[in-house]
Formats: structure tokens, sequence, C-alpha cells
């Protein structure tokens, strides 16, 4: 294989190769705590929550896989919009997160039931161990940009955050900025 560059726009986060996936509140049923504010949202143009991008590459150890996400602000009641979130297929596999625009929290936590949540700000650069399941939510008012890298042959598992969601939720009352059990 030859080395190669892409180029990213920092303003939107799109990236000049790889297939750029957009996920509505259509495609996060049941994610969101408030689920009559979530069936609005869906009612009222099923806004986007997030777009993301992953260069097309070998899903093998030998490489880094990398991409940008942008997470649009807005809330499904008091909830702010955040990605899925999952672990890795592969559990033993880290990633790191940098961010370049925007306000976020990164939710993470493990099968053991360990959970931590870091705050993600320009220039803020986070890691998420292996084991570590991780969602991100956007808390501000403008998009939030970040990049990501991580093994080639991490794999993605939903299924488990689908199941049993995370066991916290980040909410948003004027500015104050709160993360609340999801018992
Ligand atoms: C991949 C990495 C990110 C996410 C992206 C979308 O390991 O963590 O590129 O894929 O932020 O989130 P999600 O939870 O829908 O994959
Ligand atoms: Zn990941």
């Amino acid at each position: 294989m030859q080395p190669f560059n892409v180029m990213i726009d920092w303003n939107s986060g799109t990236m000049s190769e790889g297939d750029r996936k957009t996920r509505r509140v259509s495609d996060m049923q049941g994610m969101y705590h408030n689920q009559a504010a979530a069936r609005d949202a869906l009612d009222n143009g099923d806004p986007k929550i997030y777009e993301y991008t992953t260069i097309q590459l070998p899903q093998e150890s030998d490489h880094v896989l990398f991409g940008t996400t942008t997470v649009f602000p807005g809330r499904i009641g008091s909830e702010c919009f955040m990605t899925k979130g999952h672990y890795h297929e592969q559990r033993a596999t880290g990633e790191v997160y940098v961010c370049f625009s925007g306000h976020g929290r990164l939710i993470m936590e493990t099968e053991d039931g360990a959970g931590k949540v870091l705050e993600m700000l320009p220039g803020s650069v986070s890691y998420v161990p292996p084991y570590w399941a991780h969602r991100v939510c956007n808390v501000g008012d403008e998009p939030l940009i970040f990049f990501a890298a991580f093994p080639g042959h991490a794999g993605h598992d939903y299924g488990s955050i689908e199941q049993s969601g995370f066991s916290v939720r980040v909410e948003r009352y004027g500015d104050e900025v709160v993360v609340v059990d999801n018992l």
C-alpha cells in the first residue's frame, strides 16, 4: 500500500475520502430517555443528530483506522444530542479522540461497572482505553467536531449499548450541564 493524505474540512468535519454516514433520531430508537420527546422530534423532521466518516482501510490489526465525527447541537427533551456509542467488538482495543471545535462530554464505561465522563473542547485529546464503551454528547450551541483513530481490527459492537444503554446520560438546562444516573 502507498502512503496517502486525506483532507479534513474543519468547518464541517467532512473528509475528502471515506463514506460519510448520517444518524438521525430514527436511527436511534429507544436511546433517548424521554421517549415522547424522541417521538416529537421524529414527527418534526427527524433531525440529523450526527455524521461521521471512517477511512476505508483493511480492518486488520496492522492498520490504524481514523475518521471524523460532527455531532450537531440540540436536545431531545433535556438530553443532549449524542452518538449511539459502542464497545469495540475486539474489547482489547483503545481509541484516541481529538476535539477540534465545539463543546462536549465523552461518556465511558466498562462491563465491570466503572464509569468516567470527560470534557471535550478544542484541543482536548481523550484516551479511551481498551474495554471502555464510549459515547459523545454535544453540550454546546455549535457543532462538536472531533477526529478519532483506532486499531484496524477493533470492530464495533452496538448491540450491547442498544440493549442496556449507558448508566448515565448528559442533560442541559439553560447553560447548566448535568450528568444524570440512568436508573
Ligand atoms: C469508532 C469511533 C468513531 C465513531 C463515531 C460515531 O471507533 O469511536 O469514529 O464510530 O463517532 O459513533 P458511533 O457510536 O455511532 O459509532
Ligand atoms: Zn470506538
